[in-house]
């Protein structure tokens, strides 16, 4: 090689070689994902085995405390430094939720690969309005969060980890935070671990592409779907369908020696229907980018639920 050649490359391989250590981040958080939840791990081999498909993910999804610290921010700047875009924010007063969902840069969009070897996925992180929760509620999450220091400095490193930043809690914490808002429960237990990956259904090559044709697959495969609000949750311009399974549980050793099953982690699907402006292009000039962007709060609501009670205790 010239030197030329060496130097006008090197801005290039910085690039690269940034870009290259935050998709080995996001693999360590999808390992992590993968060997605690069977039934997404299973689903996913399912579906790269119909027609060798490639899966590229939606969107990746995680659930924080909004506390000293500990909210929204502790997880996006990881993805903000690594060239996300802010976008737009959702509310859920009923549920003391508020998320912001992030685009992902433009960059080499790798068409190749597979999950987080492929494009680049959106994210979409929620926070725990805390304040708004019962003084018992609040006591017990500051108390962690106040316990683990500087943790919330280290959110995206122990979420690539599978590690709390704070102590394990004892049972009747967990009870009484799952009494009041199951996903403070969750939250205090899974910590900044992936909440979920989601399948970009319409990049599928096989007729699993149509959401409701991989919803009857992974019936039949005896999956059980989150059947809140009905399986299939459409938006109001009718042009995202999202569905998602009902998350796995796993044996959690509570502080106090109690050893009790708490909810983990679920799979979700995600089909975004072309435009209308963008209608008359060909099945071959559609990209992304021609696709209904974004989130929706009626969904979300809804796919919120797939790590609640009453869908794990649902009988199929
Ligand atoms: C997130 C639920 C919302 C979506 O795609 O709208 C969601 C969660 O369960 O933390 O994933
Ligand atoms: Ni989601």
């Amino acid at each position: 090689f010239s030197s030329t050649a060496v130097s006008s490359s090197k801005s290039d391989s910085q690039s690269q070689g940034s870009e290259s250590f935050f998709r080995d981040t996001l693999r360590s958080m999808e390992t992590v994902y993968l060997n605690r939840n069977p039934t997404a791990k299973s689903i996913l081999e399912l579906v790269s085995s119909v027609d060798d498909e490639q899966i590229c993910y939606d969107h990746l999804a995680f659930r924080t405390f909004g506390v000293n610290g500990y909210g929204i921010n502790s997880l996006a700047s990881l993805f903000l430094d690594y060239g996300y875009t802010q976008k737009e924010e959702l509310r859920f007063p009923a549920k003391k939720l508020k998320a912001l969902w992030f685009s992902p840069p433009n960059s080499s969009s790798q068409d190749g690969g597979s999950g987080v070897n492929g494009p680049l996925p959106r994210v979409f992180i929620s926070e725990l309005l805390v304040d708004q929760l019962s003084p018992r509620a609040q006591e017990i999450i500051r108390k962690y969060t106040k316990k683990s220091g500087s943790g919330n400095k280290y959110a995206a490193l122990a979420s690539a980890l599978g590690s709390l930043t704070w102590e394990k809690p004892l049972y009747s914490e967990f009870q009484q935070l799952a009494g009041e808002s199951e996903y403070s429960a969750w939250t205090l237990v899974n910590g900044y671990a992936l909440n979920h990956v989601t399948i970009s259904t319409h990049r599928l090559k096989s007729n699993l592409r149509n959401i409701k044709s991989l919803n009857e697959f992974i019936k039949k495969n005896g999956f059980k779907l989150n059947s809140d609000g009905g399986v299939l949750k459409v938006s109001p311009d009718g042009l995202l369908l999202q569905s998602s399974t009902v998350a796995d549980s796993m044996p959690f050793s509570f502080s106090d020696g109690v050893v009790e099953s708490v909810p983990c982690s679920y799979i979700e699907f995600a089909e975004r229907l072309v435009l209308p402006q963008y209608k008359s292009l060909s099945e071959s000039e559609i990209k992304e980018s021609h696709r209904r962007d974004g989130f929706e709060v009626g969904n979300a609501d809804k796919i919120f639920e797939s790590t609640s009670k009453e869908q794990l205790t649902r009988r199929a």
